[in-house]
Protein backbone atom coordinates (compact mmCIF):
# COMPACT_ATOMS: atom_id res chain seq x y z
CA UNK A 1 0.00 0.00 0.00
CA UNK A 2 1.25 3.44 -1.04
CA UNK A 3 2.76 5.65 2.06
CA UNK A 4 0.27 8.82 2.19
CA UNK A 5 2.71 11.84 1.79
CA UNK A 6 4.47 12.46 5.76
CA UNK A 7 3.16 16.35 6.44
CA UNK A 8 -0.34 14.75 5.20
CA UNK A 9 -2.95 17.17 6.62
CA UNK A 10 -5.73 13.78 8.27
CA UNK A 11 -8.56 15.23 10.23
CA UNK A 12 -11.95 16.34 10.39
CA UNK A 13 -14.80 19.37 8.84
CA UNK A 14 -17.59 20.88 10.37
CA UNK A 15 -19.58 24.25 9.44
CA UNK A 16 -20.45 26.77 12.20
CA UNK A 17 -24.42 26.79 11.30
CA UNK A 18 -24.76 22.98 11.71
CA UNK A 19 -22.29 22.84 15.08
CA UNK A 20 -21.83 26.53 17.45
CA UNK A 21 -25.30 27.13 18.54
CA UNK A 22 -25.52 30.49 20.50
CA UNK A 23 -27.37 31.67 17.67
CA UNK A 24 -27.82 35.15 19.09
CA UNK A 25 -25.20 35.58 21.86
CA UNK A 26 -22.29 37.34 20.95
CA UNK A 27 -23.74 40.12 18.93
CA UNK A 28 -24.43 37.16 16.26
CA UNK A 29 -26.85 38.03 13.79
CA UNK A 30 -29.39 35.69 11.98
CA UNK A 31 -28.40 33.77 9.29
CA UNK A 32 -30.72 31.92 7.07
CA UNK A 33 -30.25 28.38 9.25
CA UNK A 34 -31.75 30.44 12.15
CA UNK A 35 -35.37 30.53 10.49
CA UNK A 36 -34.59 26.98 9.02
CA UNK A 37 -36.94 24.29 10.49
CA UNK A 38 -35.68 20.35 11.29
CA UNK A 39 -37.12 17.70 8.67
CA UNK A 40 -36.37 14.18 7.82
CA UNK A 41 -34.70 12.71 4.33
CA UNK A 42 -38.60 12.90 3.06
CA UNK A 43 -40.58 15.70 4.80
CA UNK A 44 -38.07 18.66 3.82
CA UNK A 45 -37.09 21.17 6.20
CA UNK A 46 -39.29 24.52 6.12
CA UNK A 47 -37.85 28.10 5.83
CA UNK A 48 -40.62 30.14 8.33
CA UNK A 49 -41.57 33.17 7.21
CA UNK A 50 -44.16 36.46 8.47
CA UNK A 51 -46.72 38.16 6.03
CA UNK A 52 -47.17 41.65 6.86
CA UNK A 53 -51.04 41.20 8.30
CA UNK A 54 -49.04 38.75 10.63
CA UNK A 55 -49.51 35.41 9.61
CA UNK A 56 -46.61 32.65 9.44
CA UNK A 57 -45.72 30.02 7.29
CA UNK A 58 -43.01 27.83 6.05
CA UNK A 59 -41.49 27.16 2.84
CA UNK A 60 -39.43 24.03 1.42
CA UNK A 61 -36.01 24.24 2.18
CA UNK A 62 -36.04 22.40 -1.57
CA UNK A 63 -37.19 25.41 -3.84
CA UNK A 64 -39.76 26.52 -2.21
CA UNK A 65 -40.53 30.29 -2.59
CA UNK A 66 -41.06 32.65 0.41
CA UNK A 67 -44.11 35.23 -0.39
CA UNK A 68 -42.11 38.61 -1.88
CA UNK A 69 -44.19 40.70 0.76
CA UNK A 70 -43.27 38.43 3.80
CA UNK A 71 -39.81 38.59 5.92
CA UNK A 72 -38.08 35.50 6.99
CA UNK A 73 -38.91 34.98 11.02
CA UNK A 74 -38.18 32.85 13.78
CA UNK A 75 -41.95 31.92 15.14
CA UNK A 76 -42.69 30.45 18.77
CA UNK A 77 -42.70 27.17 19.70
CA UNK A 78 -41.16 25.90 16.82
CA UNK A 79 -37.51 24.18 16.74
CA UNK A 80 -34.42 25.48 15.06
CA UNK A 81 -31.67 22.87 15.40
CA UNK A 82 -29.33 25.99 14.35
CA UNK A 83 -30.15 27.92 17.56
CA UNK A 84 -28.56 25.13 19.82
CA UNK A 85 -26.64 23.01 17.82
CA UNK A 86 -24.76 20.86 19.40
CA UNK A 87 -23.18 24.13 21.65
CA UNK A 88 -19.57 23.96 20.11
CA UNK A 89 -19.51 28.16 21.03
CA UNK A 90 -19.07 27.03 24.37
CA UNK A 91 -17.80 23.36 24.35
CA UNK A 92 -15.03 24.09 21.74
CA UNK A 93 -12.11 23.32 24.09
CA UNK A 94 -13.74 20.19 25.37
CA UNK A 95 -14.06 19.30 21.30
CA UNK A 96 -10.69 20.34 20.28
CA UNK A 97 -9.05 18.65 23.20
CA UNK A 98 -10.89 15.10 21.88
CA UNK A 99 -9.35 16.33 18.17
CA UNK A 100 -6.21 16.32 19.46
CA UNK A 101 -6.41 13.49 21.37
CA UNK A 102 -7.50 11.68 18.26
CA UNK A 103 -4.19 12.95 16.34
CA UNK A 104 -6.29 16.13 14.44
CA UNK A 105 -3.55 17.73 11.69
CA UNK A 106 -6.32 19.76 10.63
CA UNK A 107 -9.87 21.11 11.49
CA UNK A 108 -12.20 21.83 8.83
CA UNK A 109 -14.13 24.50 10.06
CA UNK A 110 -16.44 28.06 9.35
CA UNK A 111 -16.41 31.19 10.25
CA UNK A 112 -19.87 32.80 10.74
CA UNK A 113 -20.23 36.26 8.96
CA UNK A 114 -22.92 37.36 11.18
CA UNK A 115 -20.69 36.61 13.93
CA UNK A 116 -18.08 39.15 12.13
CA UNK A 117 -20.62 41.41 10.77
CA UNK A 118 -24.24 40.80 12.25
CA UNK A 119 -26.35 42.27 9.00
CA UNK A 120 -23.61 41.66 6.79
CA UNK A 121 -22.89 45.57 5.89
CA UNK A 122 -21.40 46.90 8.90
CA UNK A 123 -18.48 49.58 8.35
CA UNK A 124 -16.86 48.08 11.51
CA UNK A 125 -16.48 44.29 12.65
CA UNK A 126 -18.41 43.04 15.95
CA UNK A 127 -15.21 42.55 18.50
CA UNK A 128 -17.14 39.66 20.45
CA UNK A 129 -17.08 37.76 16.77
CA UNK A 130 -13.26 38.43 16.54
CA UNK A 131 -12.33 37.36 19.90
CA UNK A 132 -14.20 33.69 19.76
CA UNK A 133 -12.67 33.04 16.75
CA UNK A 134 -9.23 33.81 17.92
CA UNK A 135 -10.20 31.75 21.17
CA UNK A 136 -10.93 28.82 18.69
CA UNK A 137 -7.28 29.27 16.74
CA UNK A 138 -5.59 29.85 19.31
CA UNK A 139 -7.25 26.58 21.37
CA UNK A 140 -5.84 24.71 18.00
CA UNK A 141 -2.57 25.78 17.23
CA UNK A 142 -1.92 24.74 21.04
CA UNK A 143 -2.28 21.60 19.57
CA UNK A 144 -0.65 21.92 16.47
CA UNK A 145 -4.05 21.55 14.77
CA UNK A 146 -3.75 23.82 11.59
CA UNK A 147 -7.10 25.36 10.98
CA UNK A 148 -8.77 25.25 7.37
CA UNK A 149 -11.35 28.30 7.51
CA UNK A 150 -14.31 28.55 5.51
CA UNK A 151 -15.32 31.66 4.60
CA UNK A 152 -18.54 31.55 3.78
CA UNK A 153 -20.56 28.11 4.66
CA UNK A 154 -24.26 28.26 4.01
CA UNK A 155 -23.87 31.38 6.29
CA UNK A 156 -24.94 34.81 4.55
CA UNK A 157 -26.40 37.27 7.04
CA UNK A 158 -30.06 37.28 6.89
CA UNK A 159 -30.50 40.55 7.14
CA UNK A 160 -27.91 41.24 3.69
CA UNK A 161 -30.31 38.43 2.38
CA UNK A 162 -34.41 39.81 3.19
CA UNK A 163 -33.36 43.89 2.84
CA UNK A 164 -30.45 43.67 0.12
CA UNK A 165 -31.18 40.20 -1.96
CA UNK A 166 -28.20 38.92 -0.93
CA UNK A 167 -25.68 37.29 -3.33
CA UNK A 168 -28.31 38.33 -6.44
CA UNK A 169 -27.56 41.62 -5.52
CA UNK A 170 -23.79 43.07 -7.14
CA UNK A 171 -23.37 45.21 -4.12
CA UNK A 172 -22.75 42.11 -1.55
CA UNK A 173 -19.13 41.28 -3.35
CA UNK A 174 -18.04 44.70 -1.45
CA UNK A 175 -19.45 43.63 1.68
CA UNK A 176 -17.49 40.25 1.49
CA UNK A 177 -14.92 42.02 0.25
CA UNK A 178 -14.99 44.08 4.09
CA UNK A 179 -15.35 40.82 5.53
CA UNK A 180 -12.81 38.96 4.16
CA UNK A 181 -9.83 41.67 4.80
CA UNK A 182 -11.00 41.75 8.28
CA UNK A 183 -10.05 38.51 8.73
CA UNK A 184 -7.51 38.05 6.55
CA UNK A 185 -5.72 41.05 8.66
CA UNK A 186 -7.24 40.04 11.70
CA UNK A 187 -6.06 35.89 11.46
CA UNK A 188 -2.74 36.48 10.16
CA UNK A 189 -0.36 33.71 12.05
CA UNK A 190 -3.18 31.84 13.43
CA UNK A 191 -4.34 30.65 9.97
CA UNK A 192 -2.85 30.04 7.19
CA UNK A 193 -5.37 28.08 4.88
CA UNK A 194 -8.80 29.46 3.44
CA UNK A 195 -11.37 28.01 1.80
CA UNK A 196 -13.87 30.90 0.44
CA UNK A 197 -17.60 29.43 -0.49
CA UNK A 198 -18.69 26.03 0.50
CA UNK A 199 -19.07 23.86 -2.57
CA UNK A 200 -20.12 27.08 -4.58
CA UNK A 201 -21.15 25.30 -7.56
CA UNK A 202 -24.33 23.75 -5.58
CA UNK A 203 -25.57 27.70 -6.87
CA UNK A 204 -26.33 26.10 -10.37
CA UNK A 205 -26.11 22.50 -9.04
CA UNK A 206 -29.62 22.86 -7.65
CA UNK A 207 -31.26 22.89 -10.78
CA UNK A 208 -30.96 19.25 -11.03
CA UNK A 209 -31.17 18.07 -6.83
CA UNK A 210 -34.08 19.88 -6.67
CA UNK A 211 -37.13 17.86 -8.63
CA UNK A 212 -38.85 20.39 -10.44
CA UNK A 213 -36.26 23.55 -10.14
CA UNK A 214 -38.02 25.46 -12.45
CA UNK A 215 -36.10 26.22 -15.51
CA UNK A 216 -36.59 30.28 -15.38
CA UNK A 217 -34.59 30.17 -11.79
CA UNK A 218 -31.18 28.94 -13.53
CA UNK A 219 -30.55 32.32 -15.05
CA UNK A 220 -31.00 33.89 -11.64
CA UNK A 221 -28.62 31.36 -10.12
CA UNK A 222 -26.13 31.71 -12.28
CA UNK A 223 -25.78 34.79 -11.83
CA UNK A 224 -25.45 34.35 -8.21
CA UNK A 225 -22.83 31.73 -9.09
CA UNK A 226 -20.95 34.84 -11.10
CA UNK A 227 -20.53 37.71 -8.22
CA UNK A 228 -19.64 34.81 -5.50
CA UNK A 229 -16.81 33.92 -7.73
CA UNK A 230 -15.91 37.10 -8.48
CA UNK A 231 -15.97 38.09 -5.08
CA UNK A 232 -13.83 34.49 -3.98
CA UNK A 233 -11.59 36.01 -7.06
CA UNK A 234 -10.94 38.96 -5.14
CA UNK A 235 -10.55 37.44 -1.82
CA UNK A 236 -8.28 35.36 -3.42
CA UNK A 237 -6.39 38.36 -4.91
CA UNK A 238 -6.37 40.21 -1.29
CA UNK A 239 -5.48 37.47 0.86
CA UNK A 240 -2.12 37.32 -1.22
CA UNK A 241 -1.47 40.99 -0.72
CA UNK A 242 -1.94 40.62 2.92
CA UNK A 243 0.11 37.42 3.80
CA UNK A 244 1.92 36.13 0.74
CA UNK A 245 1.81 32.80 3.06
CA UNK A 246 -1.96 32.15 2.40
CA UNK A 247 -2.71 29.46 0.64
CA UNK A 248 -6.34 29.91 -0.59
CA UNK A 249 -8.90 26.83 -2.34
CA UNK A 250 -11.97 26.82 -3.53
CA UNK A 251 -14.65 24.31 -2.67
CA UNK A 252 -16.42 22.15 -5.01
CA UNK A 253 -19.67 19.93 -3.95
CA UNK A 254 -18.90 16.44 -5.55
CA UNK A 255 -16.70 16.05 -8.85
CA UNK A 256 -16.74 13.92 -11.52
CA UNK A 257 -18.92 11.85 -9.53
CA UNK A 258 -21.46 11.11 -11.76
CA UNK A 259 -21.73 8.20 -14.67
CA UNK A 260 -23.85 7.70 -17.88
CA UNK A 261 -26.63 4.71 -16.53
CA UNK A 262 -26.05 3.09 -19.51
CA UNK A 263 -23.09 2.95 -22.69
CA UNK A 264 -25.88 4.55 -24.91
CA UNK A 265 -23.70 7.20 -26.43
CA UNK A 266 -26.49 9.47 -25.69
CA UNK A 267 -26.32 8.30 -21.76
CA UNK A 268 -22.70 9.27 -22.28
CA UNK A 269 -22.83 12.68 -24.01
CA UNK A 270 -25.65 13.85 -21.27
CA UNK A 271 -23.44 12.89 -18.79
CA UNK A 272 -20.90 14.43 -20.32
CA UNK A 273 -23.07 17.77 -20.13
CA UNK A 274 -24.48 17.68 -16.67
CA UNK A 275 -20.21 17.45 -15.05
CA UNK A 276 -19.69 20.22 -17.54
CA UNK A 277 -22.73 22.91 -16.33
CA UNK A 278 -22.22 21.75 -12.58
CA UNK A 279 -19.12 21.07 -11.52
CA UNK A 280 -16.41 22.13 -14.11
CA UNK A 281 -17.92 25.36 -14.91
CA UNK A 282 -17.45 26.86 -11.43
CA UNK A 283 -14.00 24.65 -10.95
CA UNK A 284 -12.57 25.85 -14.48
CA UNK A 285 -13.19 29.37 -13.53
CA UNK A 286 -11.83 29.71 -9.90
CA UNK A 287 -8.90 27.50 -10.89
CA UNK A 288 -8.05 28.98 -14.88
CA UNK A 289 -9.46 32.24 -14.26
CA UNK A 290 -11.98 32.60 -16.91
CA UNK A 291 -15.44 31.20 -17.95
CA UNK A 292 -14.93 27.57 -20.01
CA UNK A 293 -15.54 26.69 -23.67
CA UNK A 294 -18.38 25.35 -23.04
CA UNK A 295 -20.01 28.24 -20.97
CA UNK A 296 -21.78 29.77 -23.94
CA UNK A 297 -23.74 26.68 -24.66
CA UNK A 298 -25.30 26.66 -21.33
CA UNK A 299 -25.96 30.43 -21.10
CA UNK A 300 -27.78 29.89 -24.11
CA UNK A 301 -29.79 26.95 -23.16
CA UNK A 302 -30.94 28.75 -20.13
CA UNK A 303 -31.51 32.32 -21.76
CA UNK A 304 -28.94 33.45 -19.15
CA UNK A 305 -27.22 37.62 -19.95
CA UNK A 306 -24.68 37.63 -17.02
CA UNK A 307 -24.05 40.89 -15.38
CA UNK A 308 -20.49 40.70 -15.99
CA UNK A 309 -18.11 43.48 -16.17
CA UNK A 310 -14.64 43.91 -17.62
CA UNK A 311 -13.39 44.30 -14.16
CA UNK A 312 -15.05 40.87 -12.96
CA UNK A 313 -13.09 39.22 -15.72
CA UNK A 314 -10.07 41.14 -14.91
CA UNK A 315 -10.48 40.20 -11.26
CA UNK A 316 -11.28 36.40 -11.91
CA UNK A 317 -8.06 35.70 -14.01
CA UNK A 318 -6.08 37.64 -11.17
CA UNK A 319 -7.59 35.53 -8.31
CA UNK A 320 -7.05 31.97 -8.97
CA UNK A 321 -7.34 29.87 -6.21
CA UNK A 322 -4.13 27.78 -5.21
CA UNK A 323 -5.81 24.54 -4.62
CA UNK A 324 -8.67 22.60 -5.12
CA UNK A 325 -11.03 20.93 -2.52
CA UNK A 326 -14.31 19.32 -2.58
CA UNK A 327 -16.29 17.26 -0.75
CA UNK A 328 -16.87 13.51 -1.90
CA UNK A 329 -19.87 11.43 -0.66
CA UNK A 330 -21.21 9.15 -3.64
CA UNK A 331 -21.76 8.89 -6.99
CA UNK A 332 -25.07 9.27 -9.12
CA UNK A 333 -25.76 8.17 -12.63
CA UNK A 334 -27.47 10.23 -15.20
CA UNK A 335 -29.40 8.79 -18.09
CA UNK A 336 -31.49 10.01 -21.30
CA UNK A 337 -33.74 6.96 -20.77
CA UNK A 338 -37.08 6.90 -18.70
CA UNK A 339 -37.32 3.54 -17.28
CA UNK A 340 -34.90 3.90 -14.17
CA UNK A 341 -34.94 3.95 -10.24
CA UNK A 342 -34.55 7.19 -8.53
CA UNK A 343 -32.42 8.11 -5.66
CA UNK A 344 -31.82 10.21 -2.63
CA UNK A 345 -34.93 11.15 -1.11
CA UNK A 346 -35.60 15.17 -0.59
CA UNK A 347 -32.99 15.19 -3.77
CA UNK A 348 -32.54 14.14 -6.37
CA UNK A 349 -29.74 11.85 -7.00
CA UNK A 350 -30.47 10.61 -10.68
CA UNK A 351 -30.69 7.13 -11.09
CA UNK A 352 -30.10 4.23 -9.17
CA UNK A 353 -26.59 2.21 -9.95
CA UNK A 354 -26.96 -1.23 -9.72
CA UNK A 355 -23.55 -2.19 -8.80
CA UNK A 356 -23.67 -0.21 -5.67
CA UNK A 357 -25.39 0.13 -2.88
CA UNK A 358 -27.05 2.83 -0.51
CA UNK A 359 -27.02 4.25 2.97
CA UNK A 360 -30.27 5.07 4.60
CA UNK A 361 -30.87 8.77 3.13
CA UNK A 362 -30.34 6.95 -0.07
CA UNK A 363 -26.77 7.95 -1.09
CA UNK A 364 -24.23 5.29 -2.84
CA UNK A 365 -21.52 3.86 -0.84
CA UNK A 366 -18.56 4.03 -4.11
CA UNK A 367 -15.52 4.63 -2.75
CA UNK A 368 -13.96 3.97 -6.23
CA UNK A 369 -15.65 6.62 -7.16
CA UNK A 370 -13.03 8.98 -5.10
CA UNK A 371 -10.28 7.78 -6.71
CA UNK A 372 -11.97 8.53 -10.02
CA UNK A 373 -13.05 12.09 -9.08
CA UNK A 374 -9.38 12.66 -7.55
CA UNK A 375 -7.96 11.54 -11.20
CA UNK A 376 -10.02 13.14 -13.82
CA UNK A 377 -9.27 16.81 -11.45
CA UNK A 378 -5.70 15.59 -11.56
CA UNK A 379 -6.02 15.29 -14.98
CA UNK A 380 -7.90 18.51 -15.59
CA UNK A 381 -5.64 20.87 -13.43
CA UNK A 382 -2.44 19.02 -13.56
CA UNK A 383 -0.05 19.55 -10.18
CA UNK A 384 -2.59 21.67 -8.25
CA UNK A 385 -2.81 20.35 -4.98
CA UNK A 386 -5.91 19.09 -3.75
CA UNK A 387 -7.63 17.87 -0.49
CA UNK A 388 -11.10 15.47 0.50
CA UNK A 389 -12.93 18.16 2.40
CA UNK A 390 -15.72 16.25 3.51
CA UNK A 391 -15.96 12.31 3.38
CA UNK A 392 -18.54 10.62 5.80
CA UNK A 393 -21.36 8.39 6.70
CA UNK A 394 -24.34 9.55 7.80
CA UNK A 395 -25.80 6.98 9.69
CA UNK A 396 -28.03 6.27 12.99
CA UNK A 397 -25.67 5.53 16.08
CA UNK A 398 -26.84 3.91 19.48
CA UNK A 399 -25.42 5.35 22.51
CA UNK A 400 -25.39 2.04 24.53
CA UNK A 401 -25.08 1.90 28.45
CA UNK A 402 -21.66 2.07 29.41
CA UNK A 403 -21.28 5.58 27.24
CA UNK A 404 -19.39 3.23 23.99
CA UNK A 405 -20.88 3.25 20.41
CA UNK A 406 -20.40 1.12 18.03
CA UNK A 407 -20.18 1.94 14.76
CA UNK A 408 -18.27 -0.90 12.36
CA UNK A 409 -20.29 0.45 9.39
CA UNK A 410 -18.79 4.29 9.47
CA UNK A 411 -14.96 2.43 10.04
CA UNK A 412 -16.18 0.43 7.32
CA UNK A 413 -16.93 3.11 4.86
CA UNK A 414 -13.85 5.28 5.95
CA UNK A 415 -11.68 2.71 5.75
CA UNK A 416 -12.47 2.08 1.96
CA UNK A 417 -12.20 5.83 1.17
CA UNK A 418 -8.84 5.63 2.49
CA UNK A 419 -7.53 3.01 0.54
CA UNK A 420 -9.17 4.85 -2.51
CA UNK A 421 -7.20 8.43 -1.55
CA UNK A 422 -4.51 5.47 -1.28
CA UNK A 423 -5.02 4.21 -4.63
CA UNK A 424 -5.17 7.46 -6.40
CA UNK A 425 -1.64 8.69 -4.46
CA UNK A 426 -0.21 5.49 -6.34
CA UNK A 427 -1.51 7.10 -9.00
CA UNK A 428 0.13 10.15 -8.94
CA UNK A 429 -2.05 12.77 -7.93
CA UNK A 430 -1.44 15.29 -5.03
CA UNK A 431 -3.62 15.03 -2.78
CA UNK A 432 -2.22 16.88 0.66
CA UNK A 433 -5.04 16.25 3.00
CA UNK A 434 -8.53 15.00 3.71
CA UNK A 435 -10.59 16.23 6.77
CA UNK A 436 -13.54 13.72 7.03
CA UNK A 437 -17.18 15.57 7.65
CA UNK A 438 -18.75 16.06 10.66
CA UNK A 439 -15.77 14.69 12.39
CA UNK A 440 -17.92 15.20 15.82
CA UNK A 441 -22.27 14.85 15.20
CA UNK A 442 -23.82 17.56 14.24
CA UNK A 443 -26.58 19.01 12.27
CA UNK A 444 -27.38 17.78 9.07
CA UNK A 445 -27.40 20.62 6.53
CA UNK A 446 -30.10 18.48 4.01
CA UNK A 447 -32.39 16.93 6.70
CA UNK A 448 -31.62 19.54 9.87
CA UNK A 449 -31.75 16.09 11.82
CA UNK A 450 -29.19 15.02 14.58
CA UNK A 451 -29.60 11.69 14.22
CA UNK A 452 -28.10 11.06 10.67
CA UNK A 453 -24.64 11.38 12.70
CA UNK A 454 -20.80 11.26 10.87
CA UNK A 455 -19.03 11.77 13.86
CA UNK A 456 -16.17 9.41 15.61
CA UNK A 457 -17.39 11.80 18.56
CA UNK A 458 -21.10 10.94 19.36
CA UNK A 459 -23.59 13.83 21.12
CA UNK A 460 -25.76 13.22 22.97
CA UNK A 461 -28.79 15.20 21.53
CA UNK A 462 -32.26 14.25 20.08
CA UNK A 463 -33.96 15.17 16.69
CA UNK A 464 -36.22 17.17 19.24
CA UNK A 465 -33.43 18.92 20.14
CA UNK A 466 -33.42 16.91 23.83
CA UNK A 467 -30.22 15.72 25.29
CA UNK A 468 -27.00 16.48 27.44
CA UNK A 469 -25.38 17.09 24.92
CA UNK A 470 -22.86 15.01 26.71
CA UNK A 471 -20.11 13.64 23.75
CA UNK A 472 -18.96 10.77 24.01
CA UNK A 473 -16.37 8.55 21.96
CA UNK A 474 -17.22 5.71 19.48
CA UNK A 475 -15.13 3.11 18.34
CA UNK A 476 -14.06 4.70 15.26
CA UNK A 477 -12.61 7.65 17.00
CA UNK A 478 -9.75 4.79 18.30
CA UNK A 479 -9.58 3.52 14.95
CA UNK A 480 -9.10 7.10 13.44
CA UNK A 481 -6.62 7.94 15.74
CA UNK A 482 -4.68 4.57 15.07
CA UNK A 483 -4.64 5.30 11.12
CA UNK A 484 -3.70 8.80 11.71
CA UNK A 485 -0.98 7.69 14.35
CA UNK A 486 0.42 5.22 11.25
CA UNK A 487 -0.20 8.20 8.46
CA UNK A 488 -2.53 5.89 7.22
CA UNK A 489 -0.75 2.59 6.94
CA UNK A 490 -2.96 0.72 9.47
CA UNK A 491 -6.48 0.77 8.54
CA UNK A 492 -7.55 -2.29 10.64
C1 LIG B 1 -22.42 19.10 2.35
C2 LIG B 1 -22.31 20.31 3.20
C3 LIG B 1 -22.17 20.07 4.63
C4 LIG B 1 -22.70 18.77 5.15
C5 LIG B 1 -22.66 17.62 4.19
C6 LIG B 1 -23.46 16.41 4.58
O1 LIG B 1 -23.21 19.37 1.27
O2 LIG B 1 -21.23 21.12 2.81
O3 LIG B 1 -22.55 21.23 5.30
O4 LIG B 1 -23.78 18.87 5.93
O5 LIG B 1 -23.01 17.99 2.91
O6 LIG B 1 -24.78 16.57 4.24
P1 LIG B 1 -25.95 16.26 5.23
O7 LIG B 1 -25.69 17.07 6.45
O8 LIG B 1 -27.17 16.71 4.54
O9 LIG B 1 -25.92 14.81 5.48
Amino acid sequence: MTKFPKNFYWGGATAANQCEGAYNEGGKGLTSSDVTTAGTHTEPRKVTYRMPDGTAGGASFFGGVVPKEAKRAILEGVYYPSHEAIDFYHRYKEDIALFAEMGFKMFRMSIAWSRIFPKGIEETPNQAGLDFYRSVFEELKKYNIEPLVTISHYDTPLYLEEELGGWNNRDAIAYFDRYTETIFNEYKGLVKYWLTFNEINTAVMVKDLIPNYPKSRVAQSAQVLHYQMVASARAVKRAHEINPDYVVGCMIAGGPSQYPLTCDPKDVLYTQKNLQDNYFYASDTMIRGAYPYFAKRFWDEFNITLDITDQDKKDLLEGKVDMLTFSYYSTSCKTTHTDFETTGGNFSMGAKNPYLTYSQWGWSLDPDGLRYCLNEYAGRYPGLPMMVVENGLGAVDVLEEDGTVHDPYRIEYLRAHIQAMSEALEDGVNLIGYTSWGCIDLISASTGEMKKRYGYIYVDKNNDGSGTLNRYKKDSFYWYKKVIATNGEDLN
